[in-house]
């Protein structure tokens, strides 16, 4: 499926989490994740050939973090700092220059959010960037945070909801409506 989104120097593709232990054979895998590598890459060589900024946020997480199960978290051990299932997909085309974001670094707090105290929202404004499109893992949980957050950091925001899964694939609907109802250009 190939996505068309006119792209351009005020833009920022924002890739979120497309790492492997949220694809098939990782710790908190998302059924089709692998599958959207592809079409994340496809938009990412259209971002940058239309000259707008191309971002990949990850989750990296301290071991023994907060939301570890034995930890008394929500999830299983996902995404420990310089582990392989926290690298990125190895066939994720991130060119050298892309912008890595790491979030919920911290021992005692989760970041769903990109934007979660890592000052992103400040250096995209900073860049002149006003429009964030928003691909990557997981539907439900770090993108919908994203996608929420960015509108509220005042920037036009478009989810590609195809490239895009969801931890529980029969909520993806209600989340999407959701997003709609945030002020979130969703596109099916
Ligand atoms: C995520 C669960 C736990 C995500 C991160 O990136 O969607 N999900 N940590
Ligand atoms: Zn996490």
């Amino acid at each position: 499926m190939t996505l068309q989104v006119n792209y351009g120097p005020r833009d920022a593709l924002l890739v979120v989490d497309m790492q492997n232990d949220f694809c098939e054979g990782g710790a908190l895998a998302v059924t089709g994740g692998s599958a959207l590598v592809p079409g994340i890459n496809a938009q990412i060589a259209a971002a940058r050939d239309a000259g707008a900024l191309v971002v990949a946020s990850r989750d990296w997480h301290p071991v023994d973090h907060v939301s570890f199960d034995h930890r008394g978290g929500t999830w299983p051990v996902h995404c420990v700092q310089d582990t392989p299932g926290a690298a990125f997909h190895p066939d994720l085309a991130l060119p050298d220059d892309a912008i890595r974001v790491s979030k919920a670094t911290a021992f005692d707090a989760d970041a769903y959010s990109a934007f979660d105290a890592t000052g992103l929202g400040g250096y995209l404004r900073e860049r002149g960037i006003e429009r964030v499109v928003i691909c990557g893992l997981a539907l439900d949980v770090c993108v919908k945070a994203t996608a929420e957050a960015a509108r509220r950091e005042g920037f036009t925001t478009r989810l590609l909801a195809p490239l895009s899964a969801a931890v529980d694939p029969g909520g993806a609907d209600a989340v999407l409506g959701e997003l709609e109802s945030a002020g979130v250009e969703v596109v099916e």
